[in-house]
């Protein structure tokens, strides 16, 4: 059995999505992300970057507990233990990974950037519009990168694997995020394809009474998630001990 830590936003919908793709048994630990969650000793004894997704197999190598965290990490790892989405043909494989990492590195973190803007940064005083103009281009960049790509090929490295698992989550937001995805034909058939994958519906789906897009976050909700600095999560992390002590 594998524990998931869990939040429904689009790096734990990476993980859940793979976890049905394989059906493989798994219990959610909600990690509730305002409430401070990711601070609590146990949780940072699994993903000392105090962010989720993470998870503990209890069937790992040789029959121990093993724990990972970094989504690209635990679709590797949930890749080599299933046998699926991840060959293990050398070529297929550095192609698989190209376009993982290009998601860890790139589509992920800008399209976080533009969430934090459209989502969260209205929530903070000033004037944000250059911010969110430059992650926004970012974004479009990315987008019409993956439309190459998949002008040659049906999926990022040929066959559907943990490259397109990464990626598609941060291709839902298209809406919010004010892109016409029409406009990137081939990335527009491809997010067709995945979207009605069965997997995919109910990985998405989980958890998704708890999606909030910024709205009901208190004052202090926000301050745990968008004022980190290395002092604060240190006071963060002692507070969650003192809270469980
Ligand atoms: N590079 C990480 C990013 C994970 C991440 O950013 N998680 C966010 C939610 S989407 C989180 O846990 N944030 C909590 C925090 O920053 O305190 C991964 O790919 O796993």
């Amino acid at each position: 059995m594998i524990d998931l830590y869990y939040s429904p936003t689009p790096n734990g919908w990476k993980i859940s999505i793979m976890l049905e793709e394989c059906c493989l048994p798994y219990k959610v630990i909600p990690v509730n992300l305002g409430a401070g969650d990711q601070f609590k000793p146990e949780f940072l004894s699994i993903s000392p970057n105090n962010k989720m997704p993470a998870i503990v197999d209890h069937d790992g190598p040789n029959k121990d507990d093993i724990s990972v965290f970094e989504s690209g990490a635990i679709l590797m790892y949930l890749g080599e233990k299933s046998g699926m989405f991840f060959s293990q043909k050398p070529k297929e494989r550095i192609k698989i990974l190209e376009w993982l990492f290009w998601q860890i590195g790139g589509l992920g973190p800008m399209a976080g950037q533009v969430s934090h803007f459209v989502n969260y940064a209205p929530n903070f005083p000033g004037d944000h519009s250059y911010s969110e103009t430059r992650y926004k281009n970012e974004y479009d960049r990315l987008l019409g990168i993956m439309n190459n790509i998949l002008s040659k090929r049906d999926y990022l490295a040929g066959d559907y694997s943990i490259a397109d698992i990464a990626s598609f989550p941060w291709v839902t937001a298209y809406k919010r995020y004010g892109v016409n995805l029409d406009s990137f034909t081939n990335v527009r058939k491809w997010f067709d394809k995945i979207k009605i994958r069965p997997a995919v519906r109910k990985g998405m789906d989980l958890g998704k009474e708890a999606r909030s897009f910024g709205q009901k976050m208190t004052k202090e909700n926000l301050e745990n998630m968008f004022g980190q600095t290395a002092e604060s999560i240190k006071e963060l992390t002692e507070k969650m001990k003192n809270n469980e002590d």
